[in-house]
């Protein structure tokens, strides 16, 4: 099964979002196989956004992402990765959509809720990143049967 990474960004966290992030995946049907609240280094914040060296806003947003905790969680279910990016909306807050979390919760770009993996490749990346050789965990959600 697809599996993706999402993260409460420290805003987030801060902010007491923690709880509504989490619900919102649970609700839609995702699994979370993995839950982990942590500090971010600035080395792991870095090869977290490595795509994002050298751009304008980089040392803004490693700055942001080191500030406080954030909480990290792999979700597992079929075509996950596309689920969870349509739940969190655009990057920019000012162009998601309502209905969607940075839609509902954000309004600047740095401070944005979330972040979420946009490809496998990405997804496999980050999270070997945040989870390293931790194992996602099996088990069976009850409404498994009625979601597929
Ligand atoms: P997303 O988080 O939607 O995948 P990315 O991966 O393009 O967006 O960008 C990662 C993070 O970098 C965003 N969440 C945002 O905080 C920051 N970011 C992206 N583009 C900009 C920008 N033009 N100005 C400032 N910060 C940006």
């Amino acid at each position: 099964m697809e599996k993706t990474l999402l993260i409460v960004k420290p805003d987030g966290v801060v902010r007491g979002l923690i709880g509504e992030v989490i619900s919102r995946v649970e609700r839609k049907g995702l699994k979370i196989v993995a839950l982990k609240m942590m500090k971010l280094s600035k080395e792991k914040a870095e090869e977290l956004y490595s795509v994002h060296k050298g751009k304008p806003f980089f040392q803004e947003l490693i700055e942001h992402i080191t500030s406080a905790p954030i909480v990290a969680m792999i979700l597992e279910g079929e075509n996950a990765i596309q689920i969870v990016r349509n739940m969190i909306g655009a990057t920019d807050p000012s162009k998601a959509n309502p209905g969607t979390i940075r839609g509902d919760y954000a309004l600047t770009i740095t401070k944005n809720v979330v972040h979420a993996a946009d490809s496998k490749e990405n997804a496999e990346r980050e999270i070997k990143v945040i989870f390293g050789t931790e194992k996602p965990i099996e088990y069976k959600r009850t409404d498994e049967n009625w979601l597929y």
